[in-house]
């Protein structure tokens, strides 16, 4: 299965795992890139010499193409990128806003640019600007999100762009791979799935949490802030809630969401800690290696298209 994102980046199968802040570390990277896919680090709110350190470290565990994501909203993004320049990983994806100042500079290094997109309008502003694909993001996925879901987002971003799009949000199995190919995507981003992934360093806690997690356990918190969050329910979203109904200020809520994600990943504190996840964590139902993850994609693809046709005829 090669699709025009597997000839951008290099790689055997048309899937990308989703940059998440503290998870996405070059440990899991590096086990996604060996898989097939490409890996992703995730800069998250780090300082710029971490997110080098995770690049020098990746390329011990992996000589094949990996991509850093960088979070737009961190303090440190502008050096970041400047890291990033020059360390030249395969591919930068940003998140959480809009890269268009970095753009010229990761060309000229030669870095591919793939910004995640919530809305129509920002995919052809980047496709404007020059970005090698984007990829559209659904409001089923964890962490910081947009308003469409994946199913409508991604054909109206189809049909506004020429440069390959790849879908996210949601897509837990070959059901979900095959219907964003249906939709005309190039490629699939997947994230929750891969946080319970065996190379994933997250504390168990965290991947039991998302194994254990039922249908309606991924909510949005954040919403009066203009940055809203899905993550898996729990004391700290509670809190969130209450603090959003009360009228709390800005400041204030914001506080309570300080190291929340450190308290997860690290600490595997899954009352008080942000236990960020798409909806798709009800789908995750083991701990597996991350090639086994990759594989589960795409080896039932055929069954699925299968099932189609007998149900049209
Ligand atoms: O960025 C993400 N997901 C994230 S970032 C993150 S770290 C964080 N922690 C606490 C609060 C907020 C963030 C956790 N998860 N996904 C990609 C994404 N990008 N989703 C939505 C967007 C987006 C939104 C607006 C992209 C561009 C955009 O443009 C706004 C503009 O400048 O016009």
């Amino acid at each position: 299965m090669k699709t025009r994102l597997c000839e951008l980046l290099g790689i055997e199968y048309p899937i990308i795992q989703g940059g998440m802040a503290w998870v996405a570390t070059a440990e899991l990277a590096a086990a996604v890139s060996n898989g097939g896919g490409i890996g992703i680090i995730a800069a998250g709110g780090a300082p710029a010499d971490v997110v080098r350190e995770q690049i020098k470290k990746a390329r011990t565990l992996t000589d094949k193409p990996f991509g850093v994501n960088v979070m737009l909203m961190s303090p440190f993004a502008d050096e970041v990128m400047q890291v990033v320049i020059e360390e030249k990983p395969e591919v930068v994806i940003t998140g959480a806003g809009n890269p268009g100042k970095y753009m010229a500079a990761l060309k000229e290094a030669g870095i591919k640019i793939m910004p995640v997109i919530a809305s129509v309008a920002m995919a052809k502003k980047m496709e404007k600007d020059g970005a090698d694909a984007v990829i559209a993001e659904g409001t089923e996925a964890g962490g910081h999100i947009g308003e469409l879901t994946t199913m409508v987002l991604v054909p109206q971003v189809i049909d506004a762009v020429e440069i390959p799009v790849v879908a996210a949000g949601g897509i837990a199995d070959s059901r979900g791979a095959v219907a964003a190919f249906a939709l005309g995507a190039d490629g699939i981003q997947v994230g929750t799935r891969f946080i319970c992934a065996e190379e994933c360093i997250a504390h168990e806690n965290y991947k039991q949490a998302v194994v254990k997690a039922k249908d309606r356990d991924a909510v949005v918190t954040g919403r009066t802030t203009g940055a809203p969050v899905r993550a898996l329910k729990n004391k700290l979203t509670r809190e969130y809630d209450r603090l959003e109904k009360n009228g709390a200020s800005f400041e204030e809520i914001e506080q309570l969401g300080v190291g929340g994600l450190r308290r997860a990943f690290q600490e595997g504190d899954v009352q008080m800690g942000s236990l960020m996840a798409g909806q798709s964590a009800a789908m995750v139902t083991k701990i597996e290696p991350a090639a086994d993850i990759i594989r589960s994609y795409f080896n039932g693809t055929e069954a699925v298209i299968e099932e189609i046709n007998s149900k049209l005829k």
